[in-house]
């Protein structure tokens, strides 16, 4: 095994370990203790690689290299830190550690970039305890206001800025990024889906992103016993929530062309078994190649919600996230393709189903991906996998275009 690669294992262990479910993989919750762990290991690891290190107001971590220009705008490289719960070790320490990683080659060979070079950890990617997601890219490029930010809360009513607080970050820090200060983005993730491994190839460049959106539906109805409350004289929160969820599978097969519709979380109230639900909260993600079928399913949610919303049943729809589908730079996906080629390794492109804060980035900026084969394609589990050889793979090829982006300087 390569040094690169023994480092990126390594990396990639420690930072499985800050989780609040060990043995049940990583529960890294934006701004709990797990956090603050993950957090300080980074930063650590970003001083020991010659980074100069600092947090935004959201909490998101950057490492600079400095550039011999003046000012200049930033080549980032990185991804999210955050989990879903009981999810894997490398959905977003992946493309982390590959970000670390390519700062310890340009120290190690002793570059010095034109443009600087700053490696990026996120926050909030997944959307975990403050809903919506791709919160700390949206708000580093504006796409979420700072009062909007401020306005969120976890399930537990407690606030983005009380959360910070906790684990002693500062919200006063400079949030919103001038676009003009980013030159480009590059992401590595591992697929979470099967077709690389399928294809056996360890490189897939990123041609597009889903488009997808995400709902918060709250069902209102009636607490009651559930021994005296006769079956005619019920406002049962629970029995309308699971009629509309149901047939949202249908809404995306319907409309076909790969859209995806999921129920991930759903919340009874009060959750006593005798006594009839009064309140359902569930969320609906909605996801597609083509902005037209997210659309479509999204009218026909609603008239279905609508078709439940009588008697004595109230339901609210607040949509907490909406994201057109979205290419990457044509410039950087050839580079990312002209480097995989000159070192050899095989590649193909490939689309995202999985939404990634690079589809946040290309919104400001010019924005590449790659994935890695996931083991048997799985992820947001603890059975997630794969292989840092790939990974040391994806860095090289990455380390090679950063060269090229950031314009090193080549001392004869
Ligand atoms: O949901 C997603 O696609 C990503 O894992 N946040
Ligand atoms: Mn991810
Ligand atoms: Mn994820």
């Amino acid at each position: 095994m390569t040094n690169l690669q023994t480092r990126i294992e390594e990396q990639i262990d420690n930072i499985s370990k800050f989780t609040a479910t060990p043995g049940q993989g990583t529960t890294r919750l934006t701004y709990s203790q797990e956090d603050k762990q993950a957090r300080e290991y980074i930063k650590n690891k970003m001083m020991e690689y010659g980074l100069q290190v600092r947090e935004d107001g959201f909490g998101n971590i950057f490492g600079k290299l400095d550039g011999t220009i003046q000012d200049a705008p930033s080549i980032l490289i990185g991804s999210h830190f955050d989990s879903v719960p009981n999810g894997g070790s490398y959905d977003g320490p992946a493309g982390v550690v590959a970000g670390l990683e390519v700062s310890a080659l340009f120290k190690e060979n002793n570059l010095r970039p034109k443009y600087p070079l700053e490696v990026i950890a996120l926050i909030e990617e997944e959307g975990s305890r403050f809903g919506g997601g791709l919160m700390g890219s949206r708000g580093m490029t504006g796409l979420l206001r700072e009062e909007d930010f401020q306005e969120l809360t976890d399930q537990n009513g407690v606030s983005t800025l009380e959360a910070m607080k906790e684990i002693g970050l500062d919200p006063s820090l400079p949030k919103k990024r001038a676009p003009e200060t980013i030159k480009a983005y590059l992401e590595l993730h591992i697929e979470q889906g099967p077709i690389l491994e399928d294809k056996k190839i360890p490189i897939g460049v990123v041609e597009a992103i889903v488009g997808l959106t995400q709902f918060e539906i709250t069902v209102e109805g009636r607490a009651g016993h559930a021994g005296t409350t006769p079956m005619d004289r019920r406002s049962d929160a629970l029995v309308s929530a699971a009629h509309i969820i149901a047939q949202i599978p249908s809404l995306a097969k319907e409309e076909g062309e790969g859209t995806v519709a999921t129920t991930g979380k759903l919340n009874v109230f009060p959750n006593g078994s005798n006594v009839i639900p009064s309140k359902t909260v569930f969320t609906v993600d909605i996801r597609s190649g083509k902005e037209e079928h997210i659309k479509n399913v999204i009218r026909n949610l609603n008239e279905l919600v609508d078709s439940f919303n009588k008697d004595e049943i109230q339901i609210t729809v607040s949509q907490q996230l909406y994201m057109e589908p979205r290419a990457m730079n044509p410039n950087i996906i050839s580079q990312l393709k002209k480097a995989s080629s000159n070192l050899d390794i095989p590649y193909c492109s490939i689309n995202s189903g999985a939404g990634h804060d690079a589809m946040v980035l290309a919104e400001v900026a010019d924005v590449g991906m790659l994935f890695i084969p996931s083991r048997d394609g799985v992820s947001h589990t603890p059975e997630e996998w794969s292989d840092s050889l790939d990974i040391a793979k994806a860095v090289e090829i990455l380390f090679e275009t950063a060269k090229k982006l950031t314009e090193v300087e080549v001392f004869d």
